[in-house]
């Protein structure tokens, strides 16, 4: 009798979630009818299709869009509805961006699995330190611009594993360097607690499987830099990924590489330039080779010495559509994103801008979380 009742209720739920998800399809195909802007009817196609019970990965193969884009837009329609698929300016502050007081491993989690674009956390350093600090790292006497992109008045202090792939005799530098470099970093800032040094910390305390640096040729990697960014250079438009900086350094890792399902990138702002220095965040996430087919696509005809930029993996600003967030760090704050998305520094004007970071690995909720640069 009362297994009946079960089945009976069970029975009304599925047919009330029939009509929930019926409805859904049908909204978002009179939209995707409605509205000829290709970019958002991707959105709901792609939407409509996980109602459907089509898997991720199918969709994927369908549309090409990542499955973390796919999660991020299905929530941004749950909560939102159409208008989660169009979200414009406040709006898509208000969903795309997550501000929290202080580290916590649960918005991490949501933010590696895609749910927002950014997570803040204000006041992450004490800005009095902050200033402090910076004055004292922007005599750093390691600063220079990247090897690789010398093009872009960005430097930084210490070789990242990015630029390796210049020659082996780079990466040999890298390896000789990383730990002198992490304590020289350390050493700038005290007495002060180093910013990275916390985030490390933090991270080993929030994420029960613990964090630790990141080991690709069983050497201890870098993990950590401080950036200094001249006045009036664009940090044009760029992924960061890692599993593509392995390919292009030749030495194959020490043991089979187990990649990441997202790369983070973290940086802890010091001090910010009077105007520009927007931090640019596109949802784009386009996989390795699509990245290289859209570039190739704008940039294979051009020959090498009249593109703009020397780095082949810069994106064409106007290939793209507008950024989808712009952020003003403020002095002292923690802000993350998936270095994966297509993001940019805008230009800035009486800096300098000076931050400091690293980049953090994540494999599974079961295994630590990695850091390097
Ligand atoms: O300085 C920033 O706001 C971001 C720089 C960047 O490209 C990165 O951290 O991956
Ligand atoms: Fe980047």
């Amino acid at each position: 009798m009362v297994n009946l009742h079960l089945q009976a209720i069970e029975k009304a739920e599925e047919m009330i979630d029939y009509t929930k998800i019926s409805r859904c399809v049908a909204q978002l195909q009179e939209f995707i009818a409605l509205h000829p802007e290709a970019n958002e009817v991707r959105k709901a196609l792609a939407v409509k299709l996980v109602y459907q019970g089509y898997f991720y990965e199918e969709i994927q193969t369908i549309l090409g869009v990542s499955p973390s884009s796919l999660q991020f837009w299905k929530t941004s329609y749950e909560k939102y509805g159409i208008y989660g698929l169009r979200l414009r300016d406040k709006e898509v502050q208000k969903v795309l961006i997550k501000i929290s007081q202080k580290l916590k491993s649960n918005d991490l989690i949501d933010l590696l699995n895609g749910k927002y674009l950014v997570l803040r956390i204000p006041n992450y350093y004490p800005a009095r330190e902050a200033k402090k600090i910076s004055q004292e790292l922007i005599k750093e006497r390691t600063l220079e611009r990247y090897k690789r992109v010398p093009d872009v008045g960005v430097q930084r202090t210490g070789i990242t594993f990015f630029e390796t792939s210049c020659s082996l005799e780079m990466l040999k530098c890298y390896y000789e360097q990383a730990q002198v470099s992490i304590q020289s970093l350390r050493q700038t800032c005290f007495p002060h607690l180093s910013p990275l040094d916390k985030l490390r910390l933090e991270l080993q305390e929030i994420w029960v499987p613990g964090a630790h640096i990141e080991n690709v040729h069983n050497q201890t990697m870098l993990a950590g830099i401080c950036r200094v960014f001249e006045d009036n250079f664009e940090l044009p438009p760029h992924q960061d990924i890692f599993a593509r900086d392995i390919l292009d350094v030749g030495i194959p890792p020490a043991h089979p590489f187990d990649n990441f399902i997202t790369q983070l990138s973290a940086n802890i702002y010091l001090q910010t330039p009077k105007s520009g220095g927007e931090l640019e965040v596109w949802e784009l996430k386009p996989s390795i080779s699509t990245g290289k087919a859209i570039r190739d696509k704008r940039l294979g005809a051009v020959p090498q010495r009249d593109r703009e930029y020397k780095y082949e993996g810069i994106i064409d600003r106007n290939s793209l559509p507008s950024a989808t967030l712009k952020i003003k760090p403020k002095v002292g704050e923690l802000i993350l994103f998936d270095s994966g998305r297509i993001h940019s520094v805008r230009p800035c004007q009486d800096g300098p801008r000076v931050s400091m970071s690293m980049f953090i690995g994540y494999r599974s909720r079961k295994k630590p979380l990695t850091y390097w640069s």
